[in-house]
């Protein structure tokens, strides 16, 4: 066979290979078929001392042309194998967005964080202040500033978690404010929300620790009226524009005077019912005018200066606002309980 036939036919198979190949090794192959070390057309090539002189650059004219020719053919067919892997590289990463997502558990607030959260909203669009404090705190701020002498029942052992001596876990709220009146001028207008604790048995309504928020106003001319109205206001804002509240009497050491604050039946709406006990209210809240002698222990002129005080349970409000009866259900963290609160 002579060489010209030889060429031919490598050009033809090769033609024919390349019109069925599909990917890049089996093209990396069949360069090596051609043109590697020991190549079809390598091989002509290094073959070319043996035909006549005279032939050579006729030959080598010819197997340069099968060499550019086929070249050509396979530099396109890379090319193109490159494209189509690129578009199915594409096509494989491709994200539908339409494709609806996979179901996620998410968290969701704890009922005591909701109604925090929407009574600080209350306060705060009436021109409240935030303000938090220590749990652990001295004596001094929890007791002696709210004028609860030392040998008053409160501090007893049965009611109160002793620290060290003169070191508690706050029962109230209420160092915060008096923290508040020795670092800041009146006006004053703050509420202060927290955990408190207290030496109490756990039972339906009771837990040795619990939430509270306290409200405290100081200022020129601030009287029992700015109060009821403010309370009046929060009852409306929180549980419906039917609430009004009702003051009863009472003392505390930090007031004076006090009242017990009643509020509308957030069941019944005034009715009478079971949860009211045919009264038509419930007791939610402790207030009363700053006793002076507080303002003068916390550095403040009671001669020029009064202010109103109140103290919620946070506990009692979400089991009012949810209908739940039994306190511990806000405290053993069963999540089927608690995936039931949603805020709306
Ligand atoms: C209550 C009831 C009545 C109260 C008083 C004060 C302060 F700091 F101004 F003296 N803070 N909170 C207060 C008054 C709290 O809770 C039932």
């Amino acid at each position: 066979m002579d060489m010209q036939e030889q060429l031919r036919k490598i050009q033809e198979e090769a033609a024919a290979q390349l019109a069925t190949i599909t990917d890049k090794a089996e093209l990396d192959a069949l360069k090596v078929k051609l043109m590697g070390k020991k190549g079809e057309l390598t091989l002509i090539r290094r073959s070319m001392g043996q035909i006549p002189a005279e032939d050579r650059p006729k030959a080598g004219q010819m197997i340069n042309e099968v060499v550019a020719i086929l070249t050509e053919k396979m530099d396109t067919l890379a090319a193109k194998i490159n494209m189509l892997e690129q578009e199915k590289k594409l096509a494989s990463e491709a994200i539908d967005v339409t494709e609806p997502r996979k179901h996620t558990m998410i968290g969701m607030q704890h009922p005591i964080s909701l109604v925090q959260d929407q009574m600080l909203s209350v306060f705060t669009s009436m021109g409240f202040d935030v303000v938090e404090g220590p749990e652990v705190e001295y004596d001094l701020y929890n007791f002696e500033m709210m004028n609860i002498p030392k040998n008053h029942p409160a501090r007893d052992a049965q009611d109160t978690f002793y620290i060290e001596d003169n070191v508690v876990l706050r029962t109230h709220t209420s160092p915060v404010q008096a923290r508040t009146m020795l670092n800041r001028k009146p006006p004053i207008r703050i509420v202060c929300p927290g955990r408190v604790y207290r030496a109490d048995e756990v039972d339906a309504t009771h837990s040795p620790v619990f939430h509270q928020m306290e409200g405290l106003v100081v200022g020129e001319d601030v009287t029992m009226a700015d109060l009821k109205g403010t309370l009046d206001a929060f009852a409306q804002k929180l549980f419906g524009d039917d609430m009004t509240t009702r003051f009863r009497p009472s003392f505390f050491p930090f007031t004076e005077p006090s009242a017990e604050v009643d509020l509308t039946c957030v069941n019944c709406h005034g009715k009478g019912c079971r949860i009211c006990k045919g009264t038509g209210w419930i007791e939610v809240l402790g207030a009363g005018m700053v006793n002076p002698k507080v303002l003068e222990m916390c550095g403040i002129d009671s001669k020029k200066y009064s202010g109103f005080a109140f103290g919620v349970g946070l506990e009692r409000i979400a089991m009012l606002r949810y209908g739940i009866t039994d306190m511990r259900a806000l405290f053993e963290g069963d999540v089927r309980f608690l995936s039931q609160f949603r805020d709306d």
